[in-house]
């Protein structure tokens, strides 16, 4: 090959609508639109098991290598496709953040408007900044999620504008591509597949991936879906929309998940388990993934880890056990987090005696 010819690129993976099309709602001549989400690492947890002497084959499935960090572009590369084949020229969403990254990034490749609803003062940073920066019309509401849902679903019905939140069937239908990577890595499905739960799209969507991977021959076995919310943010495991959730994962922040049906349905139909982890278990699993296997996921995220950790406490699993753990977002996102849980890093003057005085006893 010459120096400066380019014979594009080798072996890609095309997305995940085009890597798993049979699965999709999409045809010919629906234009895709594209990041090429997906594929992304699914990781032994070798040291944590070690670390913490837990008889378990843990696995995490790093989706905040998403291309906007997050496991929402699986269902936003559907969503807009979708809206672009109507022939939509806008998309909407309320979000704890994540959605609103997405669908802005999203927007912009398909070449359309994303207006965003956020919680005002309660999205991570770097998510804010994500749509932001595609240029994505941001409306801060003085209220919650559940409050700028509400609004949302009242506009989409008086403006042409198409709805990208998770009631949208595309978003779930895109999701479940998490369930076939899991399966197609793995070699088989796992025996238990852990999520976090917000607004419960994701729980739902896994679900019905794996439902249908074994309608099609692909598995032979279903997982156990276990979810797990912040215990100040857990409708679901109270059994009442909550009015004022409160939790430092800021991401599933959800007092009235929009998918409550079907993360009971995933639950009950998988004979599995939705429970509320604390905001200190959700943190030391944070530092616990980030310090031990090398992965910064955001705090939410770490809601997997803690509730397999709870469970694991309570003898629900035997021995070995396969737990596969979605980690759903990237922890640079909500770096600030960090600053609130660990100590600033030490400061010396710029002098060799100074840093080695500094280094006593690791050194
Ligand atoms: C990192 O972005 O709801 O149970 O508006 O960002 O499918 O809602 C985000 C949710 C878990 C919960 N982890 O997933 C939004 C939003 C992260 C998230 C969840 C979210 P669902």
């Amino acid at each position: 090959m010459k120096v400066g010819e380019c014979k594009g690129i080798r072996f890609p993976w095309r997305g995940i609508i085009e890597e798993y099309r049979e699965f999709f709602p999409v045809m010919e001549k629906t234009p895709i639109v594209t990041l090429k989400e997906g594929n992304t690492p699914l990781i032994k947890a070798e040291n944590l098991k070690k670390k913490l002497g837990i008889d378990l084959e843990l696995y995490f499935k790093f989706d905040g290598a998403n291309p906007t960090g997050s496991f929402k572009d699986r269902g936003m590369t559907l969503a807009l496709s979708k809206a672009m084949e109507e022939d939509s020229k806008a998309v909407i969403c309320a979000s704890t953040g994540n959605t609103s990254a997405s669908a802005s990034a999203y927007a912009a490749k398909a070449g359309i408007k994303a207006i965003v609803l956020i919680p005002e003062g309660k999205i991570a940073l770097g998510k804010l900044a994500q749509a932001l920066v595609h240029r994505a019309h941001v409306i801060q509401i003085t209220g919650n999620f559940d409050e700028a849902l509400n609004i949302v679903k009242a506009l989409v019905e008086k403006y042409p504008i198409t709805l990208v939140n998770s009631i949208n069937p595309y978003r779930l239908e895109g999701q479940k591509s998490a369930a076939f990577e899991i399966c197609d890595q793995l070699g088989f499905p796992p025996k238990f597949h852990a999520l976090p739960v917000g607004n419960a799209g994701n729980i739902t969507a896994c679900w019905k991936g794996y439902k249908e991977y074994k309608r099609a021959e692909k598995i032979t076995s279903l997982p156990i879906m276990l979810g797990f919310q912040a215990a100040g943010a857990a409708p679901i495991v109270r059994g009442r929309p909550i009015k004022n959730p409160e939790t430092i994962a800021t991401a599933i922040r959800i007092g009235n998940p929009a998918n409550w049906k079907g993360a009971i349905e995933s639950r009950d139909e998988s004979g599995g388990r939705i429970e509320a982890v604390t905001d200190d278990e959700i943190l030391n699993a944070y530092t616990l993934i980030a310090s031990v296997e090398g992965i910064f996921c955001e705090p939410a995220s770490a809601a997997s880890l803690a509730g397999v950790m709870k469970l694991y406490k309570e003898n629900y699993f035997r021995a070995g056990d396969c737990v596969v753990c979605t980690l759903t977002g990237n922890g640079l996102k909500d770096a600030d987090v960090v600053f609130k849980v660990l100590k600033e890093p030490l400061k010396v003057k710029a002098d060799i005696q100074a840093v080695v005085k500094a280094l006593e006893g690791i050194i």
